[in-house]
């Protein structure tokens, strides 16, 4: 039997909104509260580290609230991953822990995990899940005021880039879930595969996203529901040739 084709997906805030966590770019979202120049960016973050670290602190302990727990749509990727018999890798752009804690193994955090943090000394990474100041004392080295969210902030190089662009150029399906389209370089990675033509493209999402019309096939609904429906049809019909 030929190779099973590998799988690369793509997530955003929209797969974990299910779970209790706001997106950004809902009219309820994130940045209708505050804005990126104040709190997501390297700038905002040498102007006035206590305001960053509070926006990240808020988000952190958002997190650890018993009601946020994996939703459907993450069980049915890590679900995926254990059962498809070619390679899932899953890019999120969600800083959330929810794809790990339902199970989902090849991940890349590309714009960073809240639950981590690093000294900007001595570049310790480390996990995280208690409040940050700027007095807080790297329990590497010592120093203070260079303790930060391992998160990328806009201007900053998303992690994993390499990786990714790699298994973008040798995967057979391409599916993006949960993300407006906004925000590259992700934004731009179904461009990235759609000009190889060798792989399907397809969006499950809540609504068309910026880059919906470069899809070959567009499913919308919430993604508790799509989601655990396209996995099913994936792993009983396998993967459409690219068209
Ligand atoms: C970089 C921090 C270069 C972590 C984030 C002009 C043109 C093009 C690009 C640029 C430009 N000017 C600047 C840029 C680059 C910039 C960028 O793209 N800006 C945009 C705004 C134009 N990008 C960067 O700066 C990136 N870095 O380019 O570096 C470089 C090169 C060399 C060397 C150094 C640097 C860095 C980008 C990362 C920034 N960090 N966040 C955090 O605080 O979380 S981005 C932020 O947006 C989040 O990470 C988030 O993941 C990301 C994308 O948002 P989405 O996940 O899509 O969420 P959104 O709310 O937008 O959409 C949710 C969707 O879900 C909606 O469509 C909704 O309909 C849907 N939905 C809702 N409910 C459901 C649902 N779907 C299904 N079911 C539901 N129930």
């Amino acid at each position: 039997m030929s190779e099973a084709p590998s799988i690369v997906i793509l997530t955003g805030a929209g797969i974990s909104k299910e779970s209790g966590l706001d997106t950004f770019r809902d009219s309820d979202g994130i940045w209708a509260k505050v804005r990126i120049e104040d709190v997501a960016t390297p700038e905002a973050f040498a102007r006035n580290p206590s305001r960053v670290q509070e926006f990240y602190n808020a988000r952190r302990a958002g997190l650890k609230d018993p009601k946020v727990v994996p939703n459907a749509a993450h069980e049915a990727l890590a679900r995926l991953e254990r059962e498809w018999p070619g390679e899932v890798l899953l890019v999120t752009q969600n800083i959330d822990d929810l794809h790990e804690r339902a199970g989902s193994k090849n991940l890349i955090h590309m714009h960073g995990e809240l639950l981590k943090v690093r000294c900007e000394y001595c570049d310790a990474l480390m996990r995280w899940e208690e409040p940050l100041s700027t007095s807080t004392p790297c329990p590497h080295c010592g120093r203070k005021s260079g303790m930060r969210p391992h998160v990328v902030w806009f201007g900053e190089m998303p992690i994993g880039m390499d990786a990714i662009y790699e298994k973008l150029d040798t995967c057979g399906l391409f599916v993006s879930i949960g993300t407006s389209g906004n925000v590259y370089p992700a934004a731009g990675f179904v461009q990235h595969v759609r000009y190889r033509g060798l792989a399907h493209s397809v969006e499950l999402n809540l609504e068309p996203s910026q880059g919906a019309t470069l899809f070959a096939e567009v499913i919308l609904g919430p993604a508790t529901e799509i989601v655990p429906a396209f996995v099913d049809r994936i792993l009983t019909d396998g993967v459409p040739t690219a068209v």
